[in-house]
């Protein structure tokens, strides 16, 4: 976009008062961002219309990536970015006398989601708007997002995240696009006088379902593509209006209030029935609205249906969307008027599904009961699917009872999502190399041996434009002078920065980014929790869901050692470091939560205790998302990638760290693997179990946690202090959970059994870091490497081998 600044501050003025009424000297910063927000929608109104009208001249095959999460973060400045005018709005606001940073710290940060995968969603949409590739993200409007978490005396506390107490100035509510979403009711099915059976749902409870749509602006492309999140309503008063009218008011509201709890917050805790059934709710309503809405379209356009996969290409993020395959076929059967058999053709054509775990308890299951009750012909076309489906096994498998009971997609009681997906996508895959090979010969074996041309590896990826160039100007710069700004629209080009790991000069530039990023942390620390860290030290961080099997327990076992040796030699030479942690532990999830008292009981002590003359440091920073991860990730020398090898899909934060220069101590698991070959032995940090051995003991058995304490007389130490409440602030049996885990529940995760590997690795570490040259020499090999895991390089992987754009 060309733009000068002039330009730009007399739009500006004019925005503040056709908005506000208000000039530029009377305005607060609420203000001037709300205005700043509404200018760039109208900058960029002209190429998002633009872009639609040329997908639809050109006949383009469109890709819709369901996500019932998109942890976007804030769109301020990577609007600025892709449309080129950052420079310009920000000397124009300069004089103005507004600083832009103060006005885009007040946007909130749009948290929708829980960790990675929503992440993913957002890097996704972004990638495929900077390709030009024709996607729209579908999702929720959630009212509240995650969690906002406060720590107090080290506990987490959760408090909802109301990230819509400023009007959303990014998004336009389509009022012409509402439409009505089914629940419950009962199924009648007739013959008409054409000889087909029509099903016609009765006494069901409508919801009105409004999406609300977001620019995903591509870089500096002229592309703006389309992220539309939907929200629940009542259509009409919305209450019982007789009800209401004979004077009992509460009541008559609170059927409003029920509907709008469908879109009201994230994930809702899904341990309770209630919470399950809203859950089940909000998938079902999201996806249906979703695939409404593209039929709309379609049939508007006069395009035939049965050819709907020429045209389309549905993307499902995990099973939450998995309703798309049984709701798809309903809209072709029941509404359509198609025939199973095309009806189903034209269904898997159009659905790819991506998984992305293996741990069990993540998988997700229904209960048939609630199921049934809530989307009667909905489990009806499931079953039909399944009686087909477990048909077919019986055919291939002569009979064979085991096969057909352990694939059948509703089993004991439940539907399973994950195998609902499978059977209803023409493509399934992995987010990492190992993480697919263990889902091909572990998990689901079985499936890939029926269809064995289905399961496929897309490796995760990030965007280089949030991660690098919006999170780290000053490295951005500084590979913009080494190696011109073809990366930026090329990111694989950044291994053009290899001619550099052998050059001084450039060394020492990339360790004067690296400490100014770190003094920017440092200062974000002293003002947040008044905790001085020293920019000098080495900074070893994992930010990351709270989760037993990323094991920030280990971190900290590795603090409590550390800290252990220099209380029996004060002398001791340690190599200084900062400890940094940021994570969410899902609500319920005790565990969790006691690994956070755990790690700000152990920063209390260790940061308190004058022994340790500053050495070593542990900060937990609360509240991590996106807007904290733009912060950390930069100022990170250490990337801690150290979960239970097998259990960690891929990771994305890895490559993160990786493309701004941090080197990685890792298992290896997920992309680490991929990581490992891409920079080689020398430039990352490999310690613990394989994959395969965790997977051999966790089928034959053979580990003792006990045994392993008794051993290592550094961990059984530990474990008494935690027990005695040595690290003070907290009452003996505080870590009972921890200790519990560790012990009579045999330690699940081998954290103990990666101990000793994981002390010898950051030994490794702490020699390396001495030598400042060399530590630089493999930060830089990071990032010269780091180009291919640019979610654009996945996004072109889908592109071609599933969604065929
Ligand atoms: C969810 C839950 C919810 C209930 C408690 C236990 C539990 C455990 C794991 C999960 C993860 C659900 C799926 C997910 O978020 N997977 C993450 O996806 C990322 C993007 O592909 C990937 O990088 C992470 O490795 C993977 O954990």
């Amino acid at each position: 976009m060309i733009l000068d600044t002039e330009t730009f501050k007399s739009d500006f003025k004019r925005k503040l008062i056709t908005m506000y009424r208000q000039s530029v000297d009377t305005a607060g910063d609420t203000l001037k961002y709300m205005a700043l927000g509404s200018l760039m929608m109208d900058y960029m109104s002209g190429a998002w219309h633009e872009t639609e009208t040329r997908y639809q001249s050109e006949c383009r095959k469109r890709v819709y990536y369901f996500s019932l999460e998109f942890l976007i973060g804030r769109l301020m400045d990577s609007a600025l970015i892709n449309l080129g005018i950052r420079d310009v709005v920000y000397e124009g606001l300069k004089e103005l006398g507004t600083d832009l940073k103060l006005l885009e710290d007040i946007e909130p940060d749009a948290g929708l989601g829980n960790g990675g995968l929503g992440r993913l969603a957002a890097c996704f949409i972004d990638s495929m708007a900077s390709l030009g590739i024709a996607g729209t993200g579908i999702g929720i409007r959630y009212r509240f997002g995650l969690f906002e978490q406060q720590i107090k005396n080290g506990y987490q506390i959760e408090s909802p995240d109301n990230w819509l107490k400023i009007a959303n100035v990014w998004e336009t509510r389509r009022d012409d696009e509402a439409c009505m979403v089914k629940f419950g009711g009962t199924p009648m099915l007739h013959w008409g006088d054409d000889g087909r059976l029509y099903v016609e749902l009765k006494d069901y409870e409508p919801i009105l379902a409004v999406p609300y749509d977001m620019p995903v602006p591509g870089f500096r492309n002229g592309t703006v593509n389309t992220l539309r999140l939907w929200s629940a309503e009542t259509d009409g008063p919305g209450f019982d209006f007789a009800m209401f009218s004979k004077g009992d008011h509460e009541k008559a509201i609170e059927s409003t209030n029920s509907v709008n709890a469908i879109t009201n917050v994230l994930y809702p805790d899904d341990s309770t029935e209630r919470g399950k059934l809203l859950r089940l709710k909000q998938e079902y309503f999201f996806t249906s609205a979703g695939l409404q809405s593209i039929l709309k379209g379609l049939k508007r356009e006069g395009f035939p249906l049965s050819r709907l996969h020429e045209r389309v290409a549905v993307h499902i993020n995990d099973t939450h969307p998995a309703l798309a395959v049984p709701e798809l076929m309903r809209l072709l059967i029941d509404e359509e008027g198609m025939g199973w058999d095309s009806a189903w053709n034209v269904t898997v054509n159009t659905i790819g599904y991506t998984n992305h775990t293996i741990l069990a308890e993540a998988l997700e299951k229904w209960n048939v009961p609630m199921f049934k009750k809530l989307l009667p012909r909905i489990y009806m076309i499931v079953e039909e699917i399944n009686r087909r489906f477990t048909g077919e096994l019986s055919r291939r498998y002569n009979g064979d009872w085991g096969k057909l009971a352990s694939m059948s997609i509703i089993q004991d009681g439940v539907v399973k999502m994950a195998y609902l997906a499978i059977v209803g996508s023409h493509s399934v895959n992995g987010v990492a190399e190992l993480h697919t090979e263990i889902l091909k010969n572990q998990e689901l074996r079985s499936f890939n041996e029926f269809y064995p041309d289905r399961f496929n590896n897309k490796t995760n990826g990030i965007s280089h434009r949030r991660w690098l160039m919006q999170a780290n100007p000053e490295l951005t710069a500084l590979i913009n002078e080494s190696i011109g700004c073809g990366w930026q629209k090329e990111p694989e080009r950044l291994s053009e920065l290899g001619r550099f790991t052998q050059d001084g000069a450039f060394l020492e530039k990339l360790r004067a980014v690296k400490l100014e990023k770190k003094r920017q942390l440092s200062s974000y620390i002293h003002e947040r929790l008044g905790i001085d860290v020293d920019p000098s030290s080495l900074f070893d961080i994992q930010v990351k869901r709270l989760h037993m099997y990323k094991r920030q327990l280990l971190n900290i076992l590795h603090v409590m050692y550390l800290y252990n040796k220099i209380c029996d030699d004060p002398k001791a030479e340690i190599q200084p470091r900062t400890f940094l942690f940021g994570a969410k532990a899902f609500p319920g999830y005790q565990l969790a939560k006691n690994t956070i008292k755990l790690i700000c009981t152990v920063a209390d002590r260790v940061n308190t205790d004058p022994a340790v003359k500053g050495r070593i440091k542990v900060v937990f920073i609360p509240n991590y998302g996106v807007s904290i991860a733009e912060k950390m990730i930069p100022a990170g020398d250490l990337s801690e990638q150290i979960s239970t090898a097998s259990k960690e899909a891929s990771g994305t934060g890895n490559m993160k760290f990786m493309m701004n220069g941090a080197v990685t101590i890792a298992t290896m698991d997920g992309a680490n693997v991929e990581i490992h070959r891409e920079v080689g032995d020398d430039n990352i940090i490999i310690f613990g179990m394989s994959s395969d051995e965790v997977i051999g003991y966790q089928n034959n058995g053979g580990y003792s946690a006990c045994e392993m304490l008794g051993k290592d007389a550094r961990l059984s130490r530990i474990i008494g202090q935690m027990k005695e409440g040595y690290f003070a602030a907290a009452p003996a049996n505080e870590f009972e959970l921890i200790i519990k885990h560790l012990t009579d529940d045999n330690d699940p995760y081998f954290t103990l059994r990666d101990f000793d590997s994981y002390v010898k690795a950051q030994e490794k570490v702490s020699g390396l870091y001495t030598d400042k040259v060399s530590w630089s020499r493999m930060s830089a090999v990071n990032i010269a490497r780091s180009g291919v895991f640019s979610s654009d390089n996945t996004i072109k992987r889908y592109a071609s081998e599933i969604w065929h754009v």
